[in-house]
């Protein structure tokens, strides 16, 4: 059984954003597209608190771009984003969502960030999606979105550690590119794990013999 997710397409990741990620608004048009291909999709949501611990602000002394170890786990320091309740948080106005039948928010710890769908970045705690892939029988996940260098990445990994099989929509998907590079090595190490890579136009193909 297929699922589609779509990761953090949220305004604050996409150009105007606090955090944007260049041509983040691209990939939305794909979203609502491949979502017409899917009987089952389901998204996350970066969802900070405002004292979250990820927030440069956060740090007095500390910079966007700082690197702290906070509590054994290395922490990017980033601009405010994505703050529960916030415009900035919420799904880009141009998004279908309509057709969403579950959306997991992370991120929502203060102590703690959480760049993968499943769990935070101690790999601790649990925002349900395994739980809700299982229960509607998802052998394959499909996964879009933002940013590929980090949210994507890592949702990714720990999907194919959790035994689902795990395709890429590669023109669905932008990146940070904090260092020129890190999109390109964010795919090949997704590739390298077993994470198969597929353009919206063959996905959709896919979808149509699977039915
Ligand atoms: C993300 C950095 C911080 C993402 C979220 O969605 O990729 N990146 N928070
Ligand atoms: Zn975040």
């Amino acid at each position: 059984m297929d699922v589609l997710l779509l990761v953090d397409l949220q305004n604050d990741f996409l150009p105007g954003g606090t955090l944007p990620v260049t041509n983040g608004d691209q990939v939305i048009d794909i979203a609502n597209q491949l979502q017409q291909h899917f009987d089952t999709t389901l998204a996350t949501q970066d969802w900070h608190p405002p004292q979250h611990a990820s927030f440069a602000v956060n740090h007095p002394g500390h910079q966007v771009g700082d690197v702290l170890d906070l509590h054994g786990i290395s922490q990017i320091l980033w601009p405010v984003h994505c703050v529960q309740q916030t415009v900035g948080a919420e799904f880009a106005p141009q998004l279908d969502t309509t057709g969403i039948q579950h959306i997991f928010a992370k991120g929502t710890d203060p102590d703690i960030d959480s760049y993968s769908g499943f769990f935070d970045n101690g790999g601790q705690r649990s925002t349900g999606l395994e739980q809700c892939l299982r229960h509607h029988g998802a052998t394959r996940l499909f996964v879009m979105g933002l940013a590929t260098d980090y949210c994507v990445q890592f949702t990714v990994l720990d999907s194919l550690r959790l035994g689902f099989d795990t395709i890429l929509v590669t023109d669905g998907c932008r990146g940070v590119e904090r260092s020129a590079g890190d999109c390109h090595a964010a795919l090949t190490k997704m590739q390298s794990c077993g994470t198969l890579l597929m353009p919206s136009d063959r996905v959709i193909q896919e979808r149509h013999t699977a039915r």
